[in-house]
């Protein structure tokens, strides 16, 4: 087994991975069901000339494009990233949930305003983008992103890449998995409400720990407002959905209910939870639902109790499930093992026999395949394999989902196909276009949790090493080491045909609606107009730019003035963008063409006070500058 082999990278390092977390300890020895090639066995002629032409397999020349845009999670720092592939250049960040000072997100007005109440949380910590789809299929629309730390979801306008809408989600705690709804369109988007708490979360039952639940949401993708949520026995990790429009299932690693460690892990086995969509829509429908305090969303019972409701169905999964990943055939929800060196083929066709005719849940089962220890995260490449991490054993295992199912009917198979070292400790992995009908097959990114000794050293904290690897032919080829900032977690990957985004803002968007009927109540053109209204203690100071010029070098407020800066771009060249900055008043932001923005100050200090671009635009940018002359009081 590849467990115990020193591999030729190690060999090179004189290092060993296995001494590196001792986690496998936490399980215990697995064994596989079949000899396997090792990756060493692979790799054993990757010579530097070899490893040359991997990178030139990786490199996109200087001014060519990538073929696919991949939305990163960004992890605890709460933006998504676009980045090409398979350059791994980074191409944009968008932020989400952070505070941007290069844009202005979560300064600015306009962000405000998609912030609203939840202006109040300065942090996020996302793991999961997943794009609107039509038919099983990307549909270039939005990209939809959870927000753990502060119990949220997002949604990108993919037209501007710019977040335009963010949900704070009620009654659960800490939203963890989330999928869009593939077919018949993301009518809906899905998420878990990770953590367990009494309901209403009002101070009643602290101690009452049978008391606590988690729930699933569901939640309107065009409203952007919570549908419906389901009550469910045990806890909810990862989520995903079928490709029928009726199924979603959701992975529970505490379906004991337990607050400590010892607690969660005691029982031999979890479960997933399997929602019918149509039943749980026909009850919301038909009035068969609670609400809980003073939240007016219908809240239905889908307990293991309350059985005979038909919503949920729960299927017994070994120990501690992770992931869940559905097939891009339709036919498979992967449920992958974690604390069990399992992944568990669940047959969605027999989950129909399941809830319909009273099948045994566990006889959705069809497969259960042993592949190393710590599966996380299974992705697929549309030819039949499956690729899934192993954390702890710091590999993806590529293996053949019929031989699986084959060797779970007592039949005499091989079915793992590669096995494929990572460094280290991979977490989520993707495929490009990999969990929708159009699974090319053509890249994996493995998102690694550690990056040790592959880069530089730059301290205590080290980036994530998300890997680019080439699964186009019959054997896994690692292409390229990209060190990523603040934990991805998750990424999807999408081919460039699916996405048009705009070169220049449209004077009509709505982002900036909000300023524009300001400006109409104030009786100002944005599009022409150079002007001061004053308004009691407010001021409001409307500027056009033109590089290198703000339509106004100068306006004077009166020390304590709350001032609005609305600047509108009429620049119409790509790429032209200007900045906006008050120097020492904490306030900048980016104005992209044909784009308005505003942001809002208290001028608290007597003088002249400066402001200047600050996106260079011009060569004479630096003296794109003008004076807020400041009266005092
Ligand atoms: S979770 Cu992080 S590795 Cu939040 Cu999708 Cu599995
Ligand atoms: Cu305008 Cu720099």
């Amino acid at each position: 087994m590849s467990d115990n082999k020193v591999t030729e990278q190690e060999e090179i390092k004189g290092l060993s991975r296995r001494s590196f977390i001792g986690a496998g300890a936490v399980i215990g020895g697995a064994s596989l069901a079949a000899p396997v090639m090792t990756s060493a066995m692979f790799s054993a002629a990757a010579t530097a000339k070899t490893k040359e032409k991997m990178a030139a397999h990786a490199s996109v020349a200087p001014g060519d494009l990538d073929e696919y845009y991949g939305f990163w999670s960004g992890g605890q720092s709460g933006e998504v990233r676009v980045v090409g592939i398979p350059s791994m250049r980074e191409l944009m960040r968008i932020p989400v949930f952070n505070i941007d000072s290069a844009t202005g997100w979560g300064i600015t007005n306009e962000s405000k305003a998609v912030l609203g109440e939840s202006q109040r949380f300065l942090t996020g910590d996302c793991h999961h983008p997943h794009m609107s789809m039509t038919d099983g299929r990307y549909n270039g629309k939005y990209v939809f992103i959870n927000d753990k730390a502060n119990t949220r979801i997002a949604r990108i306008r993919c037209d501007v890449m710019k977040t335009d809408k963010i949900l704070e989600i009620p009654n659960v705690q800490a939203i963890h998995g989330l999928r869009t709804q593939k077919v018949p369109f993301t009518k809906y988007v899905f998420c878990n409400g990770e953590y367990e708490i009494p309901l209403p979360n009002d101070g009643r039952d602290l101690d009452n720990t049978s008391a606590y639940r988690s729930m699933f949401n569901i939640v309107d993708a065009e409203k952007m407002e919570v549908f419906a949520q389901v009550i469910v026995s045990g806890n909810l990790d990862n989520t995903d959905a079928d490709f029928d429009g009726r199924f979603l299932a959701s992975t529970s690693y505490n379906s004991e209910m337990g607050v400590t460690l010892g607690e969660m892990i005691s029982a031999e086995r979890d479960h997933i939870v399997v929602f019918d969509l149509p039943a749980i829509e026909k009850a919301v429908k038909a009035g068969n639902f609670t609400t809980i305090g003073d939240s007016k969303i219908p809240v239905l019972d889908g307990t293991k109790e309350n059985a005979k409701a038909k919503l949920t169905r729960y299927i017994p999964i070994p120990k501690s499930p992770h992931g869940i990943n559905t097939s891009p055939n339709g036919e498979y929800f992967m449920v992958n093992g974690k604390l069990s060196p399992t992944v568990s083929i669940v047959s969605i066709k027999k989950l129909a026999d399941v809830f319909d005719h009273d099948l045994d849940p566990r006889d959705a089962i069809v497969g259960e395949p042993e592949l190393g220890l710590g599966p996380l995260h299974t992705a697929f490449d549309g030819r039949g394999h499956a690729y899934t991490t192993l954390f702890i054993d710091s590999q993806i295992v590529k293996w053949d989902i019929n031989d699986a199912i084959a060797s779970y009917n007592g039949k005499k198979v091989n079915y793992v196909r590669q096995k494929l070292d990572v460094h280290y400790q991979p977490g989520h992995n993707h495929t490009t276009m990999g969990e929708t009908r159009d699974a090319d097959g053509k890249y994996l990114v493995s998102l690694c949790k550690f990056s040790k000794d592959r880069f530089l050293n730059v301290g205590p904290l080290r980036p994530e090493n998300d890997q680019l690897i080439d699964i186009s032919g019959d054997v896994m080829k690692l292409i390229h080491d990209g060190p990523a900032f603040a934990e991805p977690h998750d990424v999807m990957m999408v081919h460039r045909s699916k996405l048009k985004p705009s070169k220049l803002w449209t004077r009509d968007d709505p982002f900036f609606a909000g300023t524009v009927a300001m400006a109409k109540k104030d009786g100002v053109t944005l599009e022409s107009d150079n002007k001061v209204i004053r308004d009691g203690n407010k001021v409001r100071v409307y500027m056009t730019s033109v590089a290198p010029n703000y339509g106004m070098t100068e306006f004077r407020v009166k020390e304590g003035n709350e001032v609005t800066v609305v600047i509108t771009n009429l620049d119409m060249i790509e790429d032209v963008t200007h900045g906006f900055c008050m120097t020492n008043h904490g306030v900048q932001m980016e104005i992209s063409p044909q784009a308005s923005a505003s942001v809002t100050f208290i001028a608290n200090q007597p003088g002249v006070q400066w402001y200047y671009c600050n996106w260079f635009c011009h060569a004479l940018h630096m003296e794109m500058r003008g004076r807020m002359l400041v009266e005092p009081k």
